[in-house]
């Protein structure tokens, strides 16, 4: 089922859409347990923690948040930020894969890639060097700017395409936590098998969202 992002205060931490171990043998089982059952776990439980007090913001969701953070009140501002976007990042992260992946055949995301990246492979070449150039701990995404654009971005730490105002349709984690415990140090192994699990479908919906289509 797909994400609608339309929970609120108390955030709980949903199951995975599959196994933990669904993934192998591209992403491991443990990795998977430890990324979903504790560090996601840690994001929701902080950013509950810090929204606990705050009743005015406790109706909105994890999106309202991210978009609004000039709202929020400065004492717990860095904390939201940190958190909600913690949990939005990897919700989308973990939605966005899938064993065995679909094969993207046709659709108009596979359209606006090779229009604008001239080809899947030079897409596919370009998140690559995009996602192992990211510094120290952040992510790789694919995003649709105000202009109706693809664009392949990097963001540090759990900052969001959201807050920025983009409109996320891929994302790969590249905090080490993601692919240690298989990959050790070799992230450019990790991307490869992050391809063999990505879940076109879900990939063309979020690009189907970000305009409004139904
Ligand atoms: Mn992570």
């Amino acid at each position: 089922m797909k994400m609608k992002w339309e929970e609120t205060y108390p955030f709980v931490n949903m199951p995975l859409p599959y196994a933990y171990e669904a993934l192998e043998p591209y992403i491991d089982e443990k990795t998977m347990r430890l990324h979903h059952d504790k560090h996601l776990q840690t994001y929701i439980d902080q950013l509950n923690r810090a929204l606990s007090n705050y009743t005015d913001l406790q109706n909105w969701t994890l999106k309202q948040l991210l978009e609004n953070l000039f709202m929020i009140p400065k004492e717990i501002r860095t904390v939201v930020k940190n958190n909600a976007g913690g949990v939005f990042n990897h919700q989308f992260y973990f939605d966005g894969m899938k064993n065995p992946s679909a094969v993207i055949e046709q659709g108009l995301l596979k359209g606006a890639i090779e229009r604008q990246f001239d080809s899947m492979s030079y897409f596919k070449d370009l998140w690559k060097e995009t996602a192992l150039s990211v510094f120290g701990s952040g992510y790789t995404r694919l995003v649709v700017d105000r202009t109706g654009n693809l664009q392949i971005i990097t963001t540090a730490n759990q900052d969001t395409p959201v807050t920025l105002g983009l409109c996320p349709v891929l994302t790969i984690d590249v905090w080490e936590h993601a692919y240690y415990l298989k990959h050790y140090n070799v992230r450019a192994d990790y991307i490869e098998n992050w391809f063999a699990v990505l879940n076109w479908e879900r990939a063309e919906e979020n690009y189907q969202d970000c305009f409004g289509i139904k």
